[in-house]
């Protein structure tokens, strides 16, 4: 994008904009829940809809001049209805936080009990940890993963029945493998409870198929639009049609003012290009090259929770190898490879330190990387941990993950074969 007008009125800023820029190039990224985002959905979101209030609903605002607002408005409900096969659409969460608070301030009143995915095991803070609103509004009851790394749906249908939650949340953060969504509405059927699905992680692949979808078995599903979805940062609700008065009316007027007009138009940029077989076809390499990285990591002695992984992204228990995921993490990032420390189930270490690493493919699938590739990042990796304190190979390291970034470049200002990149 032209940051000419930027670069004379505010140069620092400039200048951490090009520092972050060439920081997104020049480093293979496997944050989990990062994602490239194209050059149309960033256009969209620097777009002039950053000037506009548009308190209230398409056809229904408390501000003038809302006519192309509607218009990005509608058209990102009737892409995600048609993308996700939802009955309602909000399209207006600023985060995939506010959207839970929403549907949690919709079916729960303060000390009722919910139950969700332990944050130490996988889940989610809004999921019912103690920090967060979940944890401290709400009598939090939360289950895991057994001891092989799997979701113990045993487990969860013994809590439910023990404690009766209102609510039940399924979905993760951290978490390999394929959710059981059927499973999930079957328990939650039988305790009279409410099913939340946050599909925030997997999102892009239920809507290429790749992953069993939560509808119809959920009452609510929440998503944020830039991980595997590839859009702005933002959230977004979906939900039965007999709920969508009541989920309207929490997220705006209950939790939120205006919607922020421009990150709902890059949304609805976002929403069509998944409707595209490109897109489809990405979340398939997204998955097969996960699978592939995994499997290498495993080939070369490194434990992978669970064994593997269905989706897009896997965790790396460094427990044998006597390290620890912050360790690890400042050492990948000096080898330029950038993950983020994260607890595996179990851990010993508190969540600032940690005994693992989370891996995703979303971004460098992105990039154009495929399974040869995750056969070179899975040799880096592995090297890197065998030499975490040796500054020099690690800069030698370097290079050669440099020399992959370059090969699969990213936000290019030049056309490319007499077209555009998209990224
Ligand atoms: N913090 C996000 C993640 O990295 O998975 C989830 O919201």
């Amino acid at each position: 994008m032209d940051l000419e007008s930027l670069k004379q009125q505010d140069p620092e800023i400039y200048q951490a904009i090009t520092g972050e820029t060439e920081r997104e190039k020049e480093k293979i990224v496997l944050i989990a829940s990062e994602n490239y985002a194209s050059k149309a959905v960033l256009e969209a979101q620097g777009s002039v809809f950053t000037n506009k209030y548009a308190e209230g609903y398409p056809g229904r605002r408390y501000y003038a001049g809302c006519e192309f607002a509607d218009l990005v408005e509608n058209l990102a409900i009737e892409r995600a209805r048609e993308l996700f096969g939802a009955e309602h659409v909000n399209v207006q969460p600023h985060s995939g936080t506010q959207a839970n608070m929403a549907v949690c301030f919709s079916v729960l009143k303060p000390g009722d009990t919910l139950m969700g995915m332990s944050l130490s095991h996988g889940g989610h803070l809004s999921h019912g940890a103690p920090v967060n609103f979940s944890g401290f509004l709400y009598n939090a009851v939360t289950y895991g993963v057994n001891r092989d790394g799997f979701i113990d749906l045993d487990q969860v249908r013994d809590l439910a029945r023990r404690h009766r939650p209102r609510l039940i949340l399924v979905g993760a953060s951290a978490y390999s493998r394929t959710i059981d969504f059927k499973a999930f509405s079957e328990i939650a059927g039988e305790v009279d409870a409410y099913l939340l699905a946050d599909i925030a992680h997997i999102a892009g692949l239920v809507a290429a198929g790749v992953h069993p979808s939560p509808f119809p078995h959920a009452d609510f599903v929440t998503t944020t639009t830039h991980k595997t979805l590839r859009g702005p940062r933002g959230g977004m609700i979906m939900c039965r049609a007999e709920y969508a008065r009541e989920i309207d009316r929490m997220i705006f007027p209950g939790i939120q003012g205006g919607p922020l007009v421009h990150v709902i138009a890059a949304k609805a940029v976002a929403l069509k290009e998944a409707l595209t077989e490109e897109f489809r076809s990405y979340q398939v390499r997204v998955v097969n090259n996960a699978r592939r990285l995994s499997e290498e990591l495993i080939r070369q002695g490194l434990e992978i929770v669970s064994g593997g992984t269905d989706n897009h992204l896997m965790l790396v228990d460094l427990t044998a190898k006597g390290i620890t995921g912050k360790e690890a993490e400042g050492a990948l990032d000096a080898a330029g490879i950038t993950v983020n420390k994260n607890s595996i189930p179990f851990d010993r270490k508190p969540p600032t330190i940690t005994s693992g690493i989370r891996l995703g493919t979303p971004c460098v699938t992105t990039r154009g990387m495929g399974e040869e590739e995750m056969i070179e990042i899975a040799s880096i990796i592995t090297e890197v941990l065998n030499n975490t304190g040796l500054e020099d190979r690690l800069r030698a390291l370097r290079e050669r993950a440099l020399a992959l970034c370059r090969r699969f470049p990213v936000y290019q200002a030049s056309e490319t074969g007499g077209r555009r990149s998209k990224f």
